[in-house]
């Protein structure tokens, strides 16, 4: 899979990129990423990617052309074009199986009061909020989406950690409790099922756990969304 992301903060991403499971696939040759410096494809002597809001009020709007040059210059028709932004649709695990199926990703990060609306309108084919919450940009929002498309692709997670996808999210319920060694730490003990060696009865524990925990935590997953 090939990845662009298109920020002025490049750094930001190498930093993370450098050190996680994503350089590890990166390694391997599974993704090809690359950041693409937005302030390249500027024209004027100040390096401008942003610009005050026709109709007035406070903030900035990012420019639409240096963005458009960025994306054109990937000479990608077939790539999907993703902005990063509390406005759109909510990043969920089936978000990442659809990107994880793609040939090439472009992520746009935004910063400021947001883009101008030409950029959704004629460049954007999906845009993607990690939560209701406001950022300074869109750098994180990227890599939290790499991060989790990234990890799906063949031959990035070890023979173990791979069939472990199956659990939790893509299934729709939160995990059970999980325990290892030692049997007995400051007086809490491991729950007694678990080190039976009865492998139907550990089973029928986690599931029981697991349903529990959802119901108590997130019981909006159990209404079946997602
Ligand atoms: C993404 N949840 C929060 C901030 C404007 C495109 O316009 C903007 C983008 C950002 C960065 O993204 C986020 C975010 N998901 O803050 C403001």
């Amino acid at each position: 899979m090939r990845i662009d992301v298109i920020t002025i903060f490049p750094g930001m991403l190498e930093g993370f990129l450098g050190e996680s499971m994503v350089k590890r696939a990166r390694d391997m040759g599974i993704v090809d990423l690359r950041t693409v410096q937005l302030r390249d494809f500027t024209h004027d002597r100040h390096r401008s990617v942003d610009d005050r809001p026709y109709g007035g009020g406070p903030g900035m709007v990012m420019k639409p052309e240096p963005i458009f040059d960025a994306v054109a210059s990937l000479s990608a028709p077939d790539a999907r074009v993703v902005l990063m932004s509390p406005q759109g649709r909510p990043f969920t695990q089936a978000t990442a199986r659809d990107l994880a199926a793609e040939e090439h990703l472009i992520f746009v990060c935004g910063h400021y009061e947001g883009v101008d609306e030409r950029v959704r309108e004629a460049l954007v084919t999906d845009e993607i909020s990690i939560g209701d919450y406001v950022l300074t940009n869109g750098v994180l929002p990227a890599a939290v989406v790499i991060d989790a498309v990234v990890r799906l692709l063949p031959g990035v997670l070890g023979a173990g950690e791979a069939g472990h996808q199956q659990e939790s999210f893509s299934e729709g319920k939160l995990e059970h409790p999980q325990y290892t060694r030692p049997p007995e730490y400051r007086g809490m003990r491991v729950p007694e099922v678990l080190l039976s060696g009865d492998h139907g009865a550990v089973e029928q524990w986690r599931r029981a756990q697991s349903k529990a925990r959802t119901r108590a935590r997130r019981p909006d997953l159990l209404d079946g969304a997602d």
